[in-house]
């Protein structure tokens, strides 16, 4: 019986989903595959013709909070590119509503919170998330994508890992230097500590409930750690991001995603992740030679989409025939898909990888 054979309830051996042997599930748990899976961040959004009419319709929010819209867009999104996975559509901020907080995403300024947490009494005012009631729409979202989603497409949940949310509760919205981040981690420590516990108390159970809601692997984005330093990672993060990985009760393998972390990275390892994304700042293979055993996606710049398809082979060839050989590499971006990035390039991508890694 091999690993992702299940047990049906008399014993006998019951047939595994295709999706357990797909190569991007293959990759995660570092097995060989027949070429390399690709799937890019932010792979349904702005950039697409689809995507925008669909907006120009309904609100960001309700695309996030109606399941059969939120399935549409990624399923769009999928078979347009043919990619190795799909992600539910939704957003790393969905759970700060729950918390209290009044969130809206602001045409041309991205997501803005009105009651930002700047003091002690703001931070105790936030309220235990209960994501089974309110964000059940997200796991509706999960197990209507799953439904339409062809069998050996695997899918991804996802979620903001604690700093990089509180981040944004903080701030108020996205950020150049954190200052009012690194000013109450530093002045009420005691305080971010329950903040940070809070949002991992909420973490957990969410990224739980996608898992059982039908999500073959999870990944946790924490986009804006990179602003710290290793000192402060390990005192006010590391200690919050182990205790997540050991929560998780689900037996998915967890992308634990950073982008300007090149300093930070044995760290997060080390804090837990299956897969270990690497933005498009550090060098592939001397970076994985440092990190060790482990799968790494990742790390085209997101820039190069812009550029000529011969310049976009030219430098996703750098990267493959820097992992020739190792197993446990999944093709992504760096950072997510930007916003005017030309479609076709993004599928002349999809199928260059796929193309080039081929194994005959
Ligand atoms: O239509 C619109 O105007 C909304 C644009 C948009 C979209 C399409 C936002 C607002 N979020 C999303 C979807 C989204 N966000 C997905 C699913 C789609 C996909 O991946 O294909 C995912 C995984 C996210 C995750 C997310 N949201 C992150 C982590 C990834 C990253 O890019 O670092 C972050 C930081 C956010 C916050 C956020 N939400 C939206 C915007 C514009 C932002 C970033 C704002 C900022 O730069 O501060």
């Amino acid at each position: 019986m091999t690993e992702v054979d299940q047990m049906d309830n008399n014993g006998g051996t019951m047939v595994s989903p295709a999706w357990a042997e797909s190569a991007f599930l293959k990759a995660c748990r570092c097995e060989p595959t027949d070429y390399t899976p690709v799937w890019l961040m932010r792979q349904a959004g702005r950039y697409m013709k689809e995507y925008r009419d669909l907006r120009s319709k309904v609100s960001f929010l309700d695309l996030c909070q109606r399941p059969d819209l939120a399935t549409e867009v990624m399923i769009t999104a999928v078979e347009r590119l043919g990619v190795d996975a799909a992600i539910i559509f939704s957003d790393i901020l969905l759970i700060l509503q729950p918390m209290g907080m009044d969130l809206e995403y602001v045409a041309g300024t991205g997501p803005v919170l009105h009651n930002p947490v700047r003091t002690v009494d703001h931070a105790k005012a936030l309220m235990e998330v209960e994501p089974a009631e309110s964000l059940n729409y997200v796991f509706e979202a999960v197990k209507a994508t799953r439904a339409a989603l062809p069998p050996h497409l695997p899918l991804i949940g996802f979620a903001g890992a604690p700093f990089t949310v509180a981040s944004y509760m903080i701030e108020g919205g996205g950020s150049k230097n954190y200052r009012y981040t690194k000013q109450f981690m530093y002045c009420y420590s005691s305080a971010w500590h329950d903040l940070m516990a809070l949002i991992t108390r909420a973490t957990v159970k969410y990224l739980n409930g996608q898992a059982t809601a039908g999500a073959q692997a999870l990944q946790l984005f924490d986009s804006w750690i990179g602003c710290l330093s290793p000192a402060d990672y390990q005192t006010f993060v590391f200690p919050h991001m182990q205790h997540l990985f050991a929560s998780l009760s689900a037996d998915v393998p967890v992308i634990h995603f950073g982008t300007g972390n090149a300093t930070l990275l044995k760290q997060q390892r080390e804090a837990g992740g299956d897969v270990i994304g690497l933005d498009f700042r550090v060098d592939l293979s001397s970076t994985w030679d440092q990190l060790g055993e482990t799968a790494v996606q990742g790390n085209l710049d997101p820039c190069v989409l812009f550029a000529d398809p011969e310049v976009i082979q030219q430098k996703s060839k750098l990267i493959l025939d820097q992992v020739r050989g190792r197993n446990g590499h999944i093709f992504n971006l760096g950072h997510g898909v930007l916003p005017e990035t030309p479609v076709d390039h993004v599928i002349e991508l999809v199928d260059y990888v796929h193309n080039q890694s081929t194994k005959n």
